[in-house]
């Protein structure tokens, strides 16, 4: 099984708010229906839901925010999940809205749930989870980012292979040459910050894979404009992007 997590820079346009970019995410779709074995779908809050967190002050430490900022986050990532699960249905995919509350319980997987998405995986259905504002209890609630879906994810379901599809080829080691690491090896990569990420950005994207390849999971870091480069690195082909090898 492999797991894909579309980040948001990739399906939304960040630098306009609420914008979806949604002939990006119709290629990623339509050379997603080339793969030929089960794959989970994840997706980033991108301009919809780091848009709103930012707005009310919402992070991934749990608070007792403001109830309508829990509201309003939720409604735009499920604007957002829709327009995904328009274009995979256009597309001939199956998609199989999973909403994290499905298997989250406060901040800790429901494991039983989460063998769950396996199996519906490997029905010939996709399903798209998406990074949420959560409930965690006492009033109190948190941003749950999906990159780090993607680690409890991969701790339960141990996937061929886990890929975070990026609006760039990789990590770069150095931002004005766009040197590219093929492969992770305790290298000091390069990564901007952006105000308006509430969960990190690239550096969290970055601590995640770390943390799946620890697991002893390949993760794969690829750019989602070249949209071919994702089925190449499950296929196994050429690679352009960075590797992250299980250890
Ligand atoms: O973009 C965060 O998910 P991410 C989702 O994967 C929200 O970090 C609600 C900001």
């Amino acid at each position: 099984m492999i797991l894909i997590k579309l980040g948001g820079s990739i399906i939304t346009n960040k630098e306009k708010s609420l914008t979806a970019r949604k002939s990006t995410i119709d290629k990623i779709a339509k050379s997603l229906r080339k793969l030929n074995e089960p794959f989970v779908v994840v997706h980033g809050g991108g301009s919809f839901g780091h848009y709103w967190s930012v707005k009310y002050n919402m992070h991934t430490r749990p608070a007792r925010y403001s109830q309508h900022g829990v509201a309003v986050v939720k409604n735009s990532m499920v604007s957002l999940n829709k327009i995904i699960l328009d274009s995979f249905l256009k597309n001939r995919l199956n998609p199989y809205c999973l909403p994290p509350t499905d298997f989250m319980a406060g901040n800790r997987p429901v494991i039983k749930k989460v063998k769950e998405i396996e199996k519906i995986a490997k029905s010939n259905l996709v399903p798209v989870i998406f990074g949420d504002a959560l409930w965690y209890g006492k009033k109190k609630s948190y941003i749950l980012s999906g990159d780090k879906i993607m680690t409890i994810l991969a701790k339960t379901l141990r996937p061929r292979l886990s890929i975070f599809v990026l609006n760039v080829d990789g990590v770069f080691s150095d931002f004005k040459t766009r040197n590219l690491i093929y492969e992770m090896k305790g290298q000091k990569p390069q990564v901007s910050k952006i105000a308006m990420d509430v969960t990190g950005g690239m550096r969290r994207k970055i601590e995640e894979a770390t943390r799946i390849s620890r697991l002893g999971l390949d993760v794969f870091f690829v750019n989602g404009n070249k949209p071919q480069r994702i089925i190449d690195a499950i296929k196994r082909k050429k690679f352009e992007g960075t590797l992250f090898r299980g250890i």
